[in-house]
């Protein structure tokens, strides 16, 4: 897929800065019709090939990636006079070109390639660095949101202007390798949105006055105009050591979960009267947001918000652009945005999962079905009538493949230690080595990321001179928190687990099985039943054997749709409760994390007990049923000890009723 989509840039596209999949040529600015703002991306600089840069090595394509690498160094302009987004030209070129770099140096470093490298990449980085600075120059320290040319550097005048939070985090980057001015200056801006928040509650808004830092747009989310901004300072703490991020990050979290989030859904709210939702739709932005949660190390309403954004890419084959709470099209345009993928990813890497990959291959079904054409992949401009527009944006290349590439790709089969880098919001790789600051020992504190350094003693913050040698490492050494530590236990996520019981011969009672909980349905009161398998066994259709489902426990299996439907289904045709089964193969409760069913926004038709099993526990009941006439089970928050005592019971899954 990925050679489909680059070679086709390369072939048909090349040296524009993006492809038009349709068409088959290159869409270069001022030579098609105005798309608008989203045209501000263009600066005639080869934006898909830059931002491409990293993706090539992370995908061992070595050969095309020092190919690409000398067509930038060769071909690549920054003088252009043309209008250009701070923030898109901050996140693709100056990352692209970051992270074309540290690519470039280590493979250098290696000795089999590259040696003609000179750094070429890094100075084109600073030098873009230097000519996006003029746009900070403006009353409050926030930038302008674009600026005239890039040649001179020359920021424009809006009325008011989005949230550039996000533009930050990159210049604090380009300081690592230059000088103290991009960093007092990033500094100085992101200073200014903290100043801004409403203090009380420490919410944001989404579009603020560059001029006067008063807030245009006061409503507060995670997605469309603030997004980055939640990552950068996450980001940046872990990269530059500074606990004043950590500090802020931490105070909008506990802001977002207060009033923002409403598992599975997070809707924006007024900053000013918080307690009201503003808007019953959500964009497809914030579907980056469970990936930064897995980062801070909160599992459970990550796996929610993933969960239910997975039920609606089900519904349209892609998330659309916007959509409701109860899930329908808001917004019909797809472009092929990452986002999703990416939350795909991290949470794969810190549950290990394998449902994640059964997430992750129906995203790269839908491309191939829905996206695939004859010069590349298209962007979907109405998910209902699938009609494809003329366009292959650069995140496409940069984000989508390096996320769903890594997402199926064994650790040992990777060109380089995944965990000993950073991605940007774009995706782009920066080394945890980076680092100049040592930060302090880490102090109370849930980061998904365990920190390993060599730190000053607990609470004191020394300032040490800046790093002399290459180690591979630096100070920092991040690893995932799944590597050293487990995943936070179900119990510490306020997930009670609960048990199915086998009570009939020649079980009797003596296997119980660990079982997660609903969000919706009836709470479990000691119900006792036959089980029944249900026709057909997901459920997502209308059932067939309704007269032997009639008062039974309904088994049916996860996947192709959502569990409210496949609850209602089984409730209307007179199951007494379902026991869902996990269709991922050997998964089972003492490796996975328990986690919460979510409903689908309505719930309160579905009355009837809902409980969940892992794959090895469900077959103990397919098991049984396949041996014997009747199974009857127990489903309670707590087993019953029938005779015989604890000790001759066996637990299928956690240990949690033996403690
Ligand atoms: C990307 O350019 C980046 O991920 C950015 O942070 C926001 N979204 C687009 C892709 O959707």
């Amino acid at each position: 897929m990925f050679d489909h989509a680059y070679g086709s840039y390369m072939k048909h596209a090349y040296p524009a800065d993006e492809l038009m999949p349709l068409s088959c040529r290159g869409r270069v600015r001022g030579m098609e019709p105005s798309r608008g703002d989203v045209d501000d991306a263009l600066g005639k600089f080869s934006l898909t090939l830059i931002d491409t840069l990293d993706t090539l090595v992370v995908l061992n394509k070595l050969d095309e990636f020092e190919d690409a690498v000398r067509k930038v160094v060769l071909d690549v302009r920054l003088d252009n006079d043309v209008v250009v987004s701070v923030f898109e030209t901050n996140i693709r070129v100056l990352g692209g070109l970051l992270g074309g770099h540290i690519m470039a140096d280590m493979l250098k470093a290696q000795g089999m390639r590259l040696q003609w490298y000179k750094d070429e990449l890094l100075h084109l980085a600073r030098d873009l660095g230097y000519r996006l600075l003029p746009a900070f120059n403006t009353t409050s320290g926030l930038p302008y949101p674009r600026l005239i040319s890039v040649r001179n550097g020359v920021g424009t005048t809006p009325v008011c202007s989005w949230v550039e939070g996000r533009v930050i985090w990159r210049l604090c980057v380009v300081y690592v390798h230059s000088s103290l001015r991009s960093q007092d200056t990033a500094r100085r801006a992101l200073d200014v949105l903290w100043e801004k928040r409403q203090k009380g509650n420490d919410l944001v808004g989404t579009v603020i006055n560059i001029h006067n830092g008063d807030w245009v747009r006061r409503d507060s989310g995670v997605g469309a105009g603030i997004d980055s901004y939640y990552e950068y300072l996450m980001k940046a703490y872990i990269l530059l050591g500074d606990d004043t991020y950590l500090d802020r990050f931490n105070a909008h979290y506990v802001a977002i979960m207060k009033y923002i989030s409403q598992p599975p859904l997070l809707l924006n709210v007024h900053m000013h009267n918080p307690t009201v939702s503003i808007r019953s739709w959500m964009d497809s932005l914030l579907a980056f947001f469970p990936g930064l949660q897995v980062l801070r190390g909160d599992l459970k309403p990550a796996i929610e918000t993933h969960e239910m954004l997975y039920q609606v890419t089900k519904q349209h084959k892609f998330l659309p652009e916007a959509f409701t709470s109860d899930f329908a099209v808001y917004w019909a345009q797809h472009p092929l945005r990452p986002e999703f993928a990416e939350s795909t990813y991290f949470l794969y890497k810190a549950t290990r999962d394998p449902y994640y990959l059964q997430v992750g291959k129906s995203i790269v079904e839908s491309l191939n079905e829905y996206a695939r054409v004859a010069c590349g992949f298209a962007a979907v401009q109405d998910v209902r009538t699938g009609r494809h527009e003329d366009r292959m944006d650069s995140f496409f290349l940069a984000e989508m493949f390096k996320y769903l590439y890594l997402l199926f790709t064994e650790k040992r089969d990777l060109p380089l230690d995944i965990d000993d880098f950073i991605f940007t919001t774009e995706a782009h790789l920066l080394p945890l080595s980076l680092s100049t600051a040592r930060p302090p020992c880490p102090r109370n504190m849930t980061l998904g990321y365990s920190v390993t350094l060599a730190c000053q003693s607990p609470y004191s913050v020394v300032s040490l001179p800046p790093q002399q040698d290459a180690s591979p490492l630096g100070l920092f050494s991040l690893k995932f928190i799944t590597e050293l530590v487990d995943p936070p236990a179900a119990e510490q996520q306020g997930i009670s687990p609960l048990a199915v019981q086998v009570l009939s011969p020649p079980f009797f009672g003596r296997t119980v099985l660990t079982a997660g909980p609903a969000q919706f349905g009836m709470d479990l009161t000691k119900q006792e039943h036959g089980v029944v398998l249900s026709e057909p066994y997901q459920a997502c259709a209308a059932i067939s054997n309704r007269k032997e489902v009639q008062g039974k426990m309904a088994l049916a299996q996860r996947g192709e749709c959502m569990f409210a439907t496949k609850a209602r289904n089984l409730q209307e045709a007179g199951a007494s409760g379902v026991i869902f089964i996990d269709n991922a193969e050997g998964s089972c409760s003492e490796e996975m994390v328990l986690f919460q069913m979510v409903g689908d926004g309505s719930t309160s038709d579905i009355v009837i007990p809902l409980v969940f099993l892992f794959q090895k526990e469900g077959q103990v009941l397919l098991d049984a049923l396949s041996q014997h006439r009747n199974v009857d089970v127990l489903l309670a928050t707590k087993p019953v000890f029938l005779g015989g005592g604890k000790r001759n019971q066996t637990v299928v899954g956690a240990e949690h009723w033996m403690r």
